[in-house]
């Protein structure tokens, strides 16, 4: 199914699930490569989401800021490459909402406990808004907070859950969200856990 959740973003329930049997074999060979780690904020907090990335640069953050890098800092080594699984269902999604082409650099692996959220936030480390950013969500459900260009814009709920796609393209692309502190709960295939893969062109 497809539901327009504002100017530009495009949410289609369950769209990662025809991918899952390839898409979850692939993530973990990521995950072996490089590991989730908790990045530190330019502020000096600790995330409570867990954090890696493939592709040819992945997204960083520490007490110097936030940017991508081709390197990862835990390694030394460049990220692991992006499958082709991944590129096809984050290309797929994104013609579907009307956004033909669309080649991702980076994919960011987003890792969500039982308890762990992601305060109100925009996106703008990026170069070029007027690429799309595709994500996938899998495991847990979680509330999805998504609100306005102004941080006082109050924000609308959405459930998210395995398989659900959104793809953000147009004004949506610098309007703010976060995650709720997510829920306690067992999922079948990826236990008590969330992830949430974002694919963007960085540069
Ligand atoms: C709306 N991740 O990594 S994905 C992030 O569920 C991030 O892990 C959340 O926000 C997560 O930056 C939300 C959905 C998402 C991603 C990027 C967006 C929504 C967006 C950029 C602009 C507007
Ligand atoms: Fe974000």
């Amino acid at each position: 199914s497809r539901e327009a959740m504002a100017e530009g973003a495009v949410l289609l329930r369950g769209f990662a699930r025809a991918f899952e049997a390839e898409l979850l074999p692939a993530l973990r060979e990521i995950v072996k490569q490089a590991p989730f780690r908790h990045l530190i904020t330019p502020g000096g907090h600790r995330m409570s989401v867990a954090m890696t990335n493939c592709g040819s640069v992945g997204w960083v953050s520490d007490s110097t800021g936030y940017r991508y890098d081709a390197i990862d800092p835990e390694s030394s080594q460049p990220w692991p490459a992006m499958p082709t699984v991944l590129r096809r269902l984050a290309a797929d999604a994104a013609s579907d909402a009307g956004f033909n082409g669309f080649e991702p650099e980076a994919c960011l692996i987003n890792r969500y406990v039982p308890g762990a959220k992601l305060s109100l936030h925009q996106d703008k480390d990026e170069l070029d808004f007027a690429a799309p950013i595709v994500s996938v969500s899998l495991g847990l459900p979680a509330i999805f907070l998504f609100g306005g260009l102004k941080r006082a814009d109050k924000p609308h709920r959405y459930r998210l859950e395995h398989g659900d796609v959104v793809v953000w393209g147009g004004p949506s692309r610098l309007f703010f969200h976060g995650v709720a502190p997510l829920a306690d709960g067992e999922h079948a295939l990826m236990g008590r856990q969330r992830i949430n893969l974002t694919f963007r062109k960085a540069r």
